[in-house]
């Protein structure tokens, strides 16, 4: 690890980082509830929020529209990734490389790796080369720890995820991305076996703000170094209010409460 690598995709030593690659991912029907939140300009726009800290995004968006966006938005170059069309072992086309995304401004990179699949020893090995050349190019390196795969019964028990999370520590990740376990124990476990690496929580499905905010604070508490959220932001109508709670519950320690009293998310449901 090279002390400070992710300096440019945290404030403070904690991160808020904006996903936006579920195009890729699951494709156009997460984008179906707020339809204008396929437009890739309405998210750009969206991750110029003071408190998003990076934004995630594959090749083709980098490409098209962040030249726009370059002085008001930290680029997150999210490497690889598949479609849900693919119907195979899990797996992760490697779509970007390092050099190119130096070249497009990028202050770091994103690897998923899915431990546990079939095709663990290959993503690795992926890895391992992208994390170097990360490193020549003195960019921050963030892995989505996904295990998954045949073997794995529940991806997201206390034991799967403190191993996705040592993953990241063990292959050389400045911010390891988890699923979140579903208790604060799990979550504790989890960061207490990262060492210097950082964690953050996955956004996951929409639920309702009070909820999403609540288990926020809850890894924060844990341990957690932030967040990387996709869903739970751009299927808002209004991301804005949900991210300055965000903001009071990851960057000024507040509670869900306090948060919520200072802005104008909703308390019930959005
Ligand atoms: P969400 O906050 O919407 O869950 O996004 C996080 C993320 O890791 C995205 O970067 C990615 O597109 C998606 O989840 C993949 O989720 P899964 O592999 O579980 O379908």
């Amino acid at each position: 690890m090279i002390p400070l690598a992710d300096d440019a995709i945290t404030r403070d030593e904690k991160a808020l980082i904006l996903a936006y690659d579920h195009g890729l991912e699951h494709g156009p029907v997460d984008f179906a509830d707020v339809p204008a939140s396929a437009d890739p300009e309405t998210v750009f726009d969206v991750a110029t929020h003071d408190a998003v800290t990076a934004f995630a995004v594959q090749k083709g968006l980098a490409e098209a529209y962040y030249p726009s966006y370059e002085d008001d938005v930290t680029l997150l170059a999210k490497l690889n990734g598949t479609s849900n069309l693919w119907m195979g072992e899990p797996d992760s086309a490697v779509n970007w490389s390092v050099e190119n995304a130096a070249d497009l401004g990028a202050d770091a990179i994103g690897f998923t790796l899915y431990g546990g699949a079939n095709n663990e020893v290959e993503m690795a090995e992926e890895f391992r080369d992208a994390q170097e050349a990360a490193r020549d190019h003195d960019m921050g390196v963030v892995m989505w720890s996904y295990p998954r795969g045949q073997g794995l019964k529940n991806d997201t028990s206390g034991s799967t995820i403190a191993y996705a999370a040592r993953l990241g520590l063990e292959l050389g990740a400045d911010i390891t991305k988890i699923k979140y376990p579903g208790s604060a124990d799990a979550m504790k476990w989890a960061c207490d076996v990262s060492g210097k690496t950082k964690v953050v929580m996955s956004g996951g499905s929409k639920t309702s703000d009070r909820e999403f905010l609540e288990t926020v604070e809850t890894a924060m508490d844990a341990g957690a170094s932030g967040l990387a959220v996709g869903r739970n932001v751009f299927q808002r109508e209004d991301p804005t209010a949900l991210l300055d709670a965000l903001e009071q519950v990851i960057f000024q320690e507040k509670t869900t409460d306090e948060a919520l009293a200072a802005t104008s998310a909703e308390t019930t449901s959005n």
